[in-house]
């Protein structure tokens, strides 16, 4: 390797962070959130969530606890499916869709039992009844220091309170001052939605809690809170249900959370000690050592990558009016914004031990949250974790990959019982008592993909880290849902392709057979096994091991179907051809093979990356929030950056002004109601149209708008262990990349320009890429229908650079 040009390279890296550091990263209101829970202001450190209200004359904060559900440990499988099995899938054949899903809706979802609920903790209260009418009122949530701060002035007097919670002390923390001395006084409630006890002593509030019970299961889930008042000076009252202050200068106040929950088949923990263990370790460190704690591990996190997109006087309003503004004006950096709140909102609620993000994170306030805020595996809790690997946040990935684990455990009943089959399977829900059943009627639970699905992430982990014993601790997950469908899967009748049946094209159904969802063999079940078999042939063959295993994957492989495009110019959405161009449902499943799958590509296949184009046009862009944020993604795949940014202008606009989600004033997403799917989708979208590393080359801009002309982005993550140390683009060309390996190997980027490539090998785009990570997928020629109208055209080439690399060094290129 010859010595490469590092001249600008410092320049550059310090243009970088003067913009980095002129843009502010804050959400901020000149108004309290009232009432209003979605303009309240999440904090949270994995475990514990809280959502800030700072009203000033009645501080609202809500709480939540990561392992605080309904019922307790507990299953819900269907016995009835295994007998039932073989008509099912004898209906399906002979097209008696209505038929096969009656009795799927009897035989395998779940009797009672359709998962456990989130619930929430309850409220701390604070009542300033002096502060009625406050001046010069702010409150921002500073997410370069995961800090919710409320300032305003009453008589005079600025007061201020401050609060996070921290991930090294695990308590949430809250400090009230004021500029003058002894003029805090505000009197403090814990309350809970549910019947709960409640104690006061000096200085405490103490508050027992039971998870309900829910379809059948005993709510046994013990929550134990406690608030710890520490004031500088003044005053200490109570009564039996509030502790006051009077007079203080400054407020210091804990609020430790526990439940008696130590895994999905464990809830012996000891909550009462556990929430004074927390909060006796945490209140003996000062109130300056605590924050920097706290800052020290998030900005261990959020700031390894910077985003600048440009900036424009829209920056300098209030984020209320930036989100209503954006759509029709000129707000590059809400986008930056909202791609860096989606990292804030990952480090919140998704900490290595700890429960995965649910449907809603870990903030819901509910007692009865929409679909239970438990985990939607046909499309949701998967998209939660799209930032995880690129947006350089790895470790917090953990939480779904543990969950993945422990349905590969309770999975593997499911499969025994319901199916008859060896391996682990999972349906379209699980909660944290991991169950693995169908539920919520056939319609949309029949779908034995949950597993096919997670388990992707393990492998992509394992593409990103090159982890090695990782991958081999993970080997058994991979082979265990292999082995389920190499027992699962059955001939169809027409061609003898080997599929999945019964499934559904997920909550979409074929037009013609109206309420009917349930089918064999539909696109993104081939694509999700195609996905499987692949994974666990390579991580074998990585393991050297188990070769007569990874042989019959192999037949198996080569009988599944092709994709097929249809009359319309679609890629297929079933095995037959049956999509109907005016449908605009929200699921767009068989694009899975697009994002989050590598399976579609512009250069490889490109005929199928036309017709994914044909379906995605066809459905429309509005949608529900969930749904924009897969379109970003999909069409950063698509290589069409103006197209996403479409989308994401959709995503950012106020919920209400269009048909469907959209974003609320504290910038959650809106399926409506609140999903935090859609944050992260749109996260990962933006990351996806900077840089993406899927087909065999690290792509440079490769959906860059026309709006995002100028910027830079540092410390995106790329397959292969490869870092984009820092990304500079100016007109729409990269002018300068800094690209550091950790794990060595060739190294391909394609860029939309030519650069000084001095000591770099140009490639030609038909080579293979000699690095393994960046292996591509050897999928099948499509079956196109005659009536099929594909208008090609050539993908953008670019530039393709190869060099080898070293693990530790970094690499330079410029224009
Ligand atoms: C799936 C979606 C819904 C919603 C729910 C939580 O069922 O179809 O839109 O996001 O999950």
């Amino acid at each position: 390797m010859k010595k490469l040009v590092f001249t600008s390279a410092l320049f550059l890296v310090a243009l970088i962070a003067q913009a980095q550091q002129s843009t502010a990263l804050k959400l901020w209101y000149k108004q309290p959130a009232g009432q209003s829970w979605t303009d309240a202001l999440p904090i949270g450190n994995g475990r514990l969530g809280a959502m800030v209200y700072g009203n000033p004359e009645q501080e609202i904060i809500k709480l939540n606890e990561s392992t605080f559900w309904s019922g307790s440990p507990s299953r819900n499988d269907n016995p009835d499916a295994l007998a039932a099995l073989p008509e099912i899938r004898k209906l399906i054949f002979e097209g008696k869709s209505a038929e096969a899903q009656a009795l799927a809706g009897k035989a395998i979802i779940a009797k009672k039992n359709s998962g456990q609920m989130y619930l929430p903790v309850g409220d701390v209260r604070l009542d300033f009844p002096a502060h009625q009418t406050p001046q010069n009122y702010y409150r921002e949530l500073d997410l370069k220091r995961a800090i919710a701060t409320t300032t305003y002035d009453v008589n005079g007097v600025h007061y201020k309170r401050e609060a996070f919670v921290s991930v090294p002390n695990q308590v949430i923390v809250l400090r009230i001052s004021a500029d003058k001395k002894n003029s805090v006084s505000f009197t403090t409630h814990l309350m809970s939605p549910y019947k709960t006890s409640l104690k006061t002593t000096t200085n405490q509030l103490a508050m027992s809690g039971l998870g309900v019970s829910h379809e059948g299961v005993d709510g046994k889930v013990r929550s134990h809170t406690l608030v710890k008042l520490v004031p500088t000076d003044g005053q200490l009252s109570r009564t039996d249900s509030t502790v006051s202050v009077q007079n203080a200068s400054s407020v210091l106040l804990f609020v430790s959370i526990a439940t008696n929950v130590n895994n999905y088949q464990d809830i012996s923990a000891d909550e009462v000690k556990r929430c004074a263990d927390y909060l006796s370790r945490a209140e003996k460190i000062p109130y300056t050592q605590l924050t920097a704690n706290h800052l020290k591990a998030y900005q261990s996190l959020f700031n390894r990558v910077t985003l600048n997109l440009g900036e424009t006087p829209a920056a300098k309003l209030p984020t209320d009016e930036r989100i209503k503004g954006f759509a029709t004006g000129n707000d590059p950096a809400l986008a930056s914004l909202y791609f860096q709140f989606g990292r804030y909102l990952l480090i919140s609620a998704s900490q290595p031990t700890g429960q995965a993000a649910n449907l809603q994170g870990i903030w819901n306030a509910d007692v009865k949250p929409a679909w239970d805020s438990k985990y939607t595996i046909n499309i949701n809790a998967e998209m939660n974790y799209w930032p995880a690997e690129v947006t350089n946040l790895s470790e917090l990935h953990e939480p779904l990959l543990h969950m993945t684990q422990d349905l590969s455990k309770t999975g593997v009943e499911t499969a025994r019982t319901m199916y008859g089959a060896r391996g682990w399977m999972a349906h379209h829900n699980t909660d944290i008592w991991r169950s693995t059943g169908g539920v919520d009627g056939a319609f949309w639970g029949v779908w034995p993909m949950g597993g096919a699905w997670l388990s992707q992430h393990l492998w992509q982990h394992y593409l990103y880290t090159g982890d090695q014993a990782f991958l081999k601790a993970n080997y058994p997950v991979l082979k265990g849902v292999a082995t389920f469908y190499k027992d699962f899967l059955i001939p169809e009748p027409t061609h003898q392709w080997l599929v999945v049946s019964p499934s559904i094209s997920p909550e979409n159904s074929p037009a013609g057979r109206s309420k009917a969802s349930i089918a064999a063999g539909v696109t993104m079940d081939n694509q999700l096994v195609f996905d499987v078999l692949t994974n666990a042939i390579r991580a074998a063959e990585l393991l050297k091991q188990d070769t007569p295993f990874v042989d019959s994957l192999k037949t198996i492989l080569s009988k599944l179907p092709p994709m097929q495009i249809g009359k319309h110019g679609q890629l297929q959405e079933w095995l037959e051809d049956l999509d109907d161009p005016n449908d605009k449902h929200r699921h767009i499943s068989h694009l899975y093979g697009l994002y989050p799958s590598a399976q579609l590509s512009a250069y490889r296949t490109p005929q199928l990356f036309r017709a994914a184009r044909n379906t995605l046009e066809q459905r429309g862009d509005v949608s529900t929030g969930w749904s924009m944020g897969w379109k970003v993604n999909w069409w950063a795949r698509l290589l069409d950056g103006n197209r996403a940014y479409k989308l994401i202008t959709n995503q950012l606009s106020p919920v209400g002004t269009q048909q469907g989600g959209g974003t609320y004033t504290n910038l959650f997403d809106a399926h409506p109601p609140f999903q935090i799917d859609g944050n992260f989708g749109c996260t990962a979208g933006i990351a996806e149209m900077l840089m993406q590393s899927h087909d065999e080359a690290i792509h440079l801009l490769p959906a860059l708008p026309d709006r995002w002309p100028s910027g830079s982005v540092s410390g995106l993550r790329a397959r292969g262990g490869f870092e984009i140390v820092s990304l500079l683009w100016k007109d729409g060309k990269v002018a300068s990349v800094t690209i550091k390996s950790t794990l060595g190997g060739n190294c391909r980027i394609r860029v939309p320009n030519e650069m000084k490539a001095k000591g770099f090998k140009t490639v030609l785009n038909a080579a293979t890429n000699p690095n393994p990570f960046f292996q591509a997928l050897a999928i099948k020629d499509p079956i196109v229908s005659p009536d099929a109208q594909l208008i090609m055209a050539k993908p953008r080439i670019g530039q393709v650079y190869d060099f080898m690399t070293q693990p530790g060094k970094s690499y330079t290129l410029n224009l």
